[in-house]
């Protein structure tokens, strides 16, 4: 038997412990988001029997629609955290503009931002995917959040998380007080402390994650960072190794388990990269930077960045600092008179 058995509840609340003023608010969201956690974990885990018992999108065998799992995620997460008295104001990739609490339920002093299903178009392959989230304080005047409570920089986050769906489910977070991992027991339905204190390995494995075949797109900065890493530049760097999942929250679980480096880079069709800054980019930078890592969009922290929209894009290569410091470097050197975008 283990020494101890931590529950992420019990976890939750030691933690507050340390915080005499806390109120319970911050501990009741992350709980919430723990519950909203199972719930589509165990959708996720029926995701390969939806051609037995109904097509998604179509309907089941009782006539009931079958929900599209990125949107049953984010209804779930919503609904979750609706009513809890604590939030101010949500904001999630599937929504265009941001999701107020409804009238009838109080509002608190929080905002939550979240990515429901990261990498859902893994899903019919099963292929691990994720939600993200992103908690702020309420910066706005009045009694209901606004967009401007939304629209705040990485580094004034006081918490991120995510929830991979793989092998097994885990729930990783952050407040700024270490990064924490829980490894979900489906046979009793709880987060178990699998993985407190996590920090990324130093030297970091020599892992890097991009999607190649962008590559004819890249500037000649990248281009050349790539070629680095594989050992082709004359350069007497040993290779690295190449791992690309295509979903982010798995990508970047492997990297801050492992160390490495994981980029989605800008490139001529996406000159801000694919990933959205405020609830891709930040929580999952946030996370990295508490472990020991970095991340940056090619030039800035990526936690320093101030949003000017709600689904706003960002090029981001995250992971082991000595990766990301040397990925800096390389971005930064001019090649054949073409600096990098
Ligand atoms: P999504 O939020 O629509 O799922 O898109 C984000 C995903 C990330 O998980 C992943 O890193 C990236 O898209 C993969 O994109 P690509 O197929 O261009 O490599
Ligand atoms: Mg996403």
């Amino acid at each position: 038997m283990p020494e101890s058995i931590v529950t992420i509840e019990r976890h939750i609340i030691d933690q507050e412990r340390q915080f005499p003023d806390a109120t319970g608010a911050f501990s009741s969201i992350l709980y919430d988001l723990a519950l909203a956690g199972k719930l589509i974990s165990r959708e996720v885990r029926k995701a390969g029997l939806v051609d037995i018992i109904g097509k998604t999108g179509g309907t089941n065998v009782h006539g009931e629609t079958v929900k599209k799992l990125d949107v049953f995620a984010h209804d779930v997460i919503y609904k979750a955290l609706d009513h809890c008295g604590h939030l101010c104001v949500m904001a999630s990739e599937e929504a265009e503009d941001v999701l107020p609490i409804p009238d009838q339920f109080h509002t608190g002093n929080y905002v939550l931002l979240y990515d429901p299903l990261d990498g859902s178009s893994n899903i019919d392959v099963n292929v691990t995917v994720g939600t993200i989230f992103s908690i702020h304080r309420k910066v706005s005047e009045g009694e209901r959040g606004t967009i401007e409570d939304c629209l705040q920089p990485g580094f004034r986050q006081i918490a991120a998380g995510y929830v991979v769906y793989g092998s097994s489910t885990m729930l990783v977070y952050t407040t700024g007080h270490g990064v924490h991992g829980f490894t979900l027991d489906p046979s009793i339905g709880e987060f178990l402390l699998s993985h407190p204190n996590i920090r990324m390995p130093e030297p970091g494995k020599r892992i890097y994650s991009v999607n190649e075949g962008n590559e004819g797109r890249w500037s000649n900065q990248q281009k050349r960072l790539i070629r680095h890493l594989k050992g082709l530049d004359g350069g007497k760097t040993k290779s690295f190794s190449g791992r690309y999942i295509g979903s982010m929250v798995a990508d970047i679980h492997r990297t801050l388990m492992y160390g490495g480096l994981f980029m989605y880079p800008a490139d001529r069709k996406s000159p801000r990269g694919k990933l959205r800054l405020l609830y891709e980019c930040s929580p999952m930078a946030m996370i990295v930077n508490e472990a020991g890592g970095r991340a940056i969009d090619g030039t800035r922290d990526i936690l320093s960045i101030s949003p000017e929209s709600l689904h706003e894009r960002s090029p981001l290569y995250i992971g082991s600092k000595e990766y990301v410091d040397l990925a800096e470097r390389i971005l930064s050197e001019e090649v054949d008179g073409d600096v990098a975008a």
